[in-house]
């Protein structure tokens, strides 16, 4: 098999590329080692920053978010069992985030792009990549029992962080940056209507980080902070909803509607930066170079801006045959990767519980949040980045 580009990975960076690519009649072939049920099935992201939404529209795949995503235009930060607001639409210029999850987001682009009759190769086996430090890059798996080979111009490695794109590179050429956090986030999704249709809450109680977020007006997200030693088996339903209320306020608290879990997950934290993002014509997007904490809600849509700007690169060679996008691409993505980390490093660190919170750490933390609701430009700054910047 024969394509120009060969996208390692059917998640949202995979599929938004290979819809971007798509619309510009660059042709396409994505491998994916799982099926599609089991993509669809992670539950993961939900907040979607305006740029993201505008990648999907060019996409050509924006109707669901559309018609079925929430407008949040402010958030809520809760702490010492307060609750405070920070409006986001009036700091940023009319700037808003978009309430829809990255499974709906994902199964607009798998409907879009089967629509459009472009190759995606589910439950491939043994992928791997070779002479992408030439001119003749070539991907081999073992496809449904049966070797399958693709030549292309291009690899896009848009695995994840467990890929093998990354781990293909040598490691001389490439640097890493690591930071763990001691906990992780325990995540809860259930069909009931959310607490707050209209903001994202964030609590910082003794107890721990707590989160609320929604889907619908039907169907809500929510998290608390765990040990990473805990299993969702220590987390019972009735067990969640009750420490959930209590690491809120008492008025948030109140209007949680409780019902059964339809998920339950445990997800680690981490801050990962891989360097560079370009490894002759093998190109990382996404979780694959890079993680951020969950706490900033920008994960995915990190991700939806790498792909915009390979896409961009990829469009000009192709258009005028000029190398200047994708010799530019690493530089361009990770100038804005890094102040994306910056930022959910910061949140991260302001709301939850850390062994050393207490004593000097949990002073430090909050005369943080208090100058925070006392500074009109502190407040500016989390409203700007929690939008997105731009560039
Ligand atoms: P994905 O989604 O991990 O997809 C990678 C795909 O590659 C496949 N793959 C392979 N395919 C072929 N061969 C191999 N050897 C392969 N190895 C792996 C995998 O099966 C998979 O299908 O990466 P991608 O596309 O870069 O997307 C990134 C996002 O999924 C991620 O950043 C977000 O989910 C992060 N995130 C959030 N991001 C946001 O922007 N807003 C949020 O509100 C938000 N909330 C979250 C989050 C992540 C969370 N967890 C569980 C980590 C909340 C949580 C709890
Ligand atoms: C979610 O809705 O899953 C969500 C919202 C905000 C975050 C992280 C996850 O910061």
């Amino acid at each position: 098999m024969r394509t120009q580009v060969c996208i390692i990975g059917a998640g949202p960076a995979g599929l938004l590329l290979g819809a971007l690519l798509q619309q510009a009649g660059i042709d396409n072939v994505i491998v994916e080692r799982q099926s599609a049920d089991y993509v669809l099935g992670r539950i993961r992201a939900g907040i979607l920053e305006q740029t993201t939404v505008d990648t999907l529209t060019q996409a050509g795949v924006g109707q669901g978010v559309q018609a079925h995503g929430h407008v949040h235009n402010h958030l809520e930060l809760v702490f010492n069992g307060q609750r405070h607001s920070i409006e986001l639409t009036q700091r940023t210029g009319g700037k808003v985030v978009t309430a829809y999850g990255q499974t709906e987001v994902t199964k607009d682009l798998m409907d879009h792009r089967a629509a459009a009759g472009a190759t995606t190769l589910y439950e491939a086996k043994d992928v791997s990549l070779q002479g992408f430090d030439s001119a003749k890059p070539v991907v081999r798996f073992e496809h449904h029992g049966k070797a399958q080979q693709i030549d292309c111009d291009f690899i896009a490695g848009c695995d994840g962080f467990h890929g093998i794109s990354r781990a293909s590179v040598p490691p001389g050429s490439i640097t890493e940056f690591h930071k763990e956090y001691p906990f992780g986030w325990l995540g809860v999704l259930a069909d009931v209507p959310p607490v707050s249709p209209h903001a994202i809450v964030y609590g910082n109680s003794l107890r721990g980080f707590s989160l609320c977020s929604m889907r619908s007006l039907t169907r809500s997200r929510y998290y608390v902070q765990c040990p990473m030693s805990d299993t969702v088996a220590d987390w019972s339903d009735e067990r969640f909803w009750n420490e959930l209320k209590l690491r809120l306020d008492a008025d948030t608290a109140s209007r949680i509607i409780t019902g059964p879990s339809i998920e339950k997950s445990i997800a680690p934290l981490r801050s990962f930066v891989a360097e560079p993002m370009r490894f002759g014509r093998l190109f990382l997007a996404g979780d694959a170079a890079h993680i951020v904490p969950p706490t900033g809600a920008k994960g995915l849509n990190l991700a939806a801006s790498d792909v915009k700007m390979l896409f961009e690169a990829f469009s000009e060679y192709y258009s005028s045959q000029s190398e200047a996008g994708i010799n530019g691409y690493s530089q361009r993505a990770l100038s804005r990767v890094w102040r994306v980390e910056r930022f959910s490093w910061w949140l991260t660190s302001l709301m939850h519980r850390f062994p050393d919170t207490e004593g000097f750490g949990q002073k430090v933390q909050e005369a943080e949040l208090s100058y925070l609701m006392s500074s009109e430009a502190a407040q500016t700054m989390l409203a700007e980045n929690y939008v997105g910047l731009g560039g």
